[in-house]
């Protein structure tokens, strides 16, 4: 039997709100979405697992209408999903009365519910969402239905949490409930909680700048007991930070052509979140804003510090306490802590005396 198992796609959402290519990138999210389902028919797919979280806020009919279409392009494809907390079945949330192709299953009650394929022997539990926050452990008690006459089923739990207000869960008692495969969504980042046995699919897209790392879907393969469970990349973009470490030397512009080069070598269909350390020039500021409209950058943060001309310094405020603080770090060890303690401590006496 071969499942896809994903989670969190997150349609409707817009990430990135002001920027140039938020719009851009909530078609995509339904675009990679679209594409996935071609992936599973042309993977010969037989069960499409979806963990919760298909839609970012509680789905409209035309919404389900759309996407219904793509499920019912699947002929050979069994689909079970269940609502997360983004798209849960509160008050006219669209799920509670959809007609749904024939080979689409929504597991939408608050208890857990059991859908069973004899032609592919395998059952899939789970259950739905119908408010943002469930601080429970509901998953805590769950264990397949045992019957003789299905020994040697494949036995799957769809799930979706995983932090304190969203159904906390326990690693050793999922591991001990006797499912073969535990399918999670909410957390968006792909990870594997017990190794062999349940994974959080992550985020088909990344929908904001801390979902970093790679995006897409799980494939697997039940071969007898075992199974056989791959990572599929699929997103289209990545967030990834860039850090450039400044000189006194360097200017806005100067920033911004390493910033050009690194994004180029980087790839230039990401989204960035870009560091600024090192130091600046006294009395200088990099225009962070012209730095950002570099490529898709969604934020420029300057953590640099100012660079001070020691000796110049030394002459100005000679016999002074500023000269004198300068002086008391000469001869020592200048490692990065002492040279931190430097800089810090001039820029707050400058300042200090800026306001006299
Ligand atoms: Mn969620």
């Amino acid at each position: 039997m071969r499942f896809m198992h994903m989670a969190d796609v997150h349609l409707g959402a817009q990430p990135d709100k002001g920027s140039d290519w938020s719009r851009q990138r909530g078609e995509e999210i339904w675009e990679t979405f679209r594409l996935s389902l071609e992936d599973a028919a042309r993977e010969k797919v037989d069960l499409l697992l979806i963990a919760g979280d298909l839609f970012h806020t509680p789905p409209t009919e035309s919404q389900l209408r759309e996407v219904d279409y793509l499920f019912s392009r699947l002929s050979r494809t069994r689909i079970v999903l269940i609502a997360g907390n983004h798209d849960h079945l509160g008050e006219g949330c669209a799920y509670r009365n959809f007609s749904w192709s024939r080979n689409v299953v929504g597991l939408f009650s608050t208890h857990c519910e059991c859908m069973r394929f004899p032609e592919i022997k395998t059952e899939v539990y789970g259950l739905s969402y119908d408010r943002n926050e469930i601080p429970l452990p509901l998953y805590d008690d769950l264990s397949p239905v045992e019957d003789p006459s299905r020994s040697g089923w494949t036995r799957i739990l769809l799930a979706h949490g995983g932090d304190a207000m969203h159904i906390p869960l326990n690693r050793e008692k999922l591991d001990a409930s006797g499912f073969d495969y535990i399918a999670l969504g909410h957390i968006h980042k792909p990870m594997t909680l017990i190794r062999g046995k349940a994974m959080f699919s992550g985020a088909l897209e990344p929908i904001d700048c801390d979902d970093t790392g790679p995006h897409g879907y799980i494939l697997g393969e039940t071969k007898g007991r075992h199974l056989k469970l791959t990572f599929v990349k699929r997103a289209q973009r990545s967030y990834r930070d860039i850090t450039i470490s400044c000189t006194g030397a360097d200017t806005t512009f100067s920033v911004l052509d390493a910033l050009e080069g690194c994004i180029e070598t980087k790839g230039p269909e990401d989204i960035y979140k870009v560091t600024l350390t090192g130091v600046r020039q006294a009395g200088s500021a990099f225009d962070t804003e012209r730095l950002r409209q570099c490529g898709r950058v969604l934020r420029v943060e300057d953590r640099t510090s100012p660079a001070f001309d020691l000796e110049d310094l030394k002459r100005r405020y000679h016999g002074q306490l500023i000269g004198r603080f300068i002086e008391s770090f000469e001869g020592g060890e200048m490692d990065l802590k002492h040279y931190k303690a430097l800089q810090y401590g001039l820029e707050a006496l400058l300042e200090s005396r800026m306001n006299e």
